[in-house]
């Protein structure tokens, strides 16, 4: 019996729950994955306990040797993974890591440029509601009317907004990004260009996507997506070395300082040190040959699926992937991106509702749904279960009112679970 079993039986319990519910079923939501039993130990580990706001060798608080080894290996980790000068491992996550860099390129009312959400962008580049839509003059660009990156239209609207910074990323785009093309558009209009590529960040790692590293001025990136880490962030880029201690000029040589700056004193206090640690061990299985191995079968299982959801009639956004997740649109189907997520819940399949591009529904009740592979390759599964699973998302979605059968669905997904355990 543990600890937490002992003390606090209703929090062990959900927590068993929740591992049972993610053992038994398949977590298709593209943004999730299964980090390893180091990284979970790291990341649950004593490290928590400590404060350390600063830097390694700059801290406001004693104590901080190890904390400080910590750090500096999941920087230099960091930099050999992505190929730069400069990592801060600090943001406790992905929205404030970009305002962070928000706050170190750009200043309020000025005209920033990001892809919006409902075409497969993220709050952070601009969402009216969001702080980078509220503080910022947001200019929105769209995909085109097949959800395509339209690169001439991008350079329009910079050419007529001349935004300060573009942001460029996505969290539901299929298809690869073009960094040269969006480096030429911020060029063009004198715009920093920032990559925010927390979902792709993984098959930058293995090769499966261009890097927009020596493109690009600066890249963020979540920790957790398919880099299977810690829930956490870093922000990359090149320049002179980091001086947190001086208000620097902005320009690209000072962006270390910059970033540094804006993380702290700028946005947060004291590091996650346990998260820092998690980091650093996630970056170490990413630098491992099997990692590659992992990208490059992440994008195979995504292309198997997609082609074999587009046989059976599905439609998905671009017709197709690149990369590890799809959009699908489910209006040929005659069910809405809820209803398809509830159907493909209780048949124990995890997705999310995701508007399509130009999509005549609300964001709450959109026409699709998002689903990819980096879970289920994590768990080792391969084409042929792709196949499987392109089958039973097509009963699911056939079946969507029929509960009883979505639950007979779950059992035989639960039996097929059991031969590819979570990781550890
Ligand atoms: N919430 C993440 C996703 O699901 O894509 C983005 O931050």
């Amino acid at each position: 019996m543990s600890y937490l079993d002992k003390q606090d039986k209703k929090i062990a319990d959900l927590i068993k729950k929740e591992e049972a519910r993610q053992a038994n079923g398949l977590e298709m939501i593209p943004s999730e994955n299964h980090s390893s039993k180091a990284v979970r130990e790291a990341s649950g580990s004593i490290l928590t306990d400590k404060y350390s706001e600063g830097y390694p060798g700059m801290r406001y608080y004693g104590g901080c040797e190890f904390v400080d080894k910590v750090e500096n290996i999941a920087r230099d980790r960091a930099k050999e993974l992505f190929g730069v000068s400069h990592a801060n491992v600090q943001p406790h996550s992905g929205s404030p890591a970009n305002q962070a860099i928000y706050f170190a390129l750009v200043d309020p009312g000025d005209t920033v440029m990001g892809m919006s959400l409902y075409f497969g962008g993220h709050m952070t580049h601009g969402l009216k509601v969001n702080f980078s839509g509220t503080y910022y003059n947001s200019v929105q660009y769209t995909t085109d009317k097949d959800g395509f990156m339209d690169y001439e239209a991008i350079h329009a609207l910079a050419s007529e907004h001349k935004p300060k910074m573009i942001m460029a990323g996505t969290t539901a785009y299929p298809r690869f990004i073009d960094w040269k093309k969006l480096r030429a558009i911020a060029d063009d209009v004198g715009a920093w260009l920032v990559a925010d590529i927390s979902h792709i960040s993984g098959l930058v790692v293995s090769g499966d996507h261009p890097s927009p590293a020596g493109i690009v001025d600066v890249i963020m990136t979540t920790t957790h997506k398919t880099l299977r880490g810690p829930r956490g962030a870093m922000i990359l880029c090149n320049g002179n070395e980091s001086n947190p201690l001086k208000k620097p000029e902005r320009t690209k040589e000072n962006l270390p300082s910059l970033i540094d700056r804006a993380v702290i004193p700028g946005l947060q206090g004291g590091p996650h040190n346990h998260q820092t640690a998690a980091i650093a061990v996630a970056l170490g299985e990413a630098l491992t040959p099997e990692f590659k191995e992992y990208g490059h079968q992440i994008a195979k299982n995504a292309k198997v699926l997609s082609e074999e959801l587009m046989k059976l009639g599905f439609n998905l956004v671009t017709g197709g992937t690149d990369n590890h997740l799809m959009v699908v649109d489910m209006n040929n189907k005659n069910i809405s991106g809820k209803e398809a997520e509830k159907a493909l819940g209780l048949a124990g399949i995890t997705v999310n509702k995701n508007t399509v591009p130009f999509d005549p529904r609300s964001p709450f009740d959109p026409s699709g749904i998002r689903l990819g592979t980096p879970a289920l390759t994590t768990r080792s599964m391969k084409e042929p279960e792709m196949k499987r699973v392109a089958a039973w998302i097509d009963e699911a979605v056939k079946n969507y009112k029929d509960e009883k059968y979505l639950q007979g669905l779950h059992a035989e997904i639960t039996k097929f679970s059991q031969d590819f355990p979570l990781p550890n």
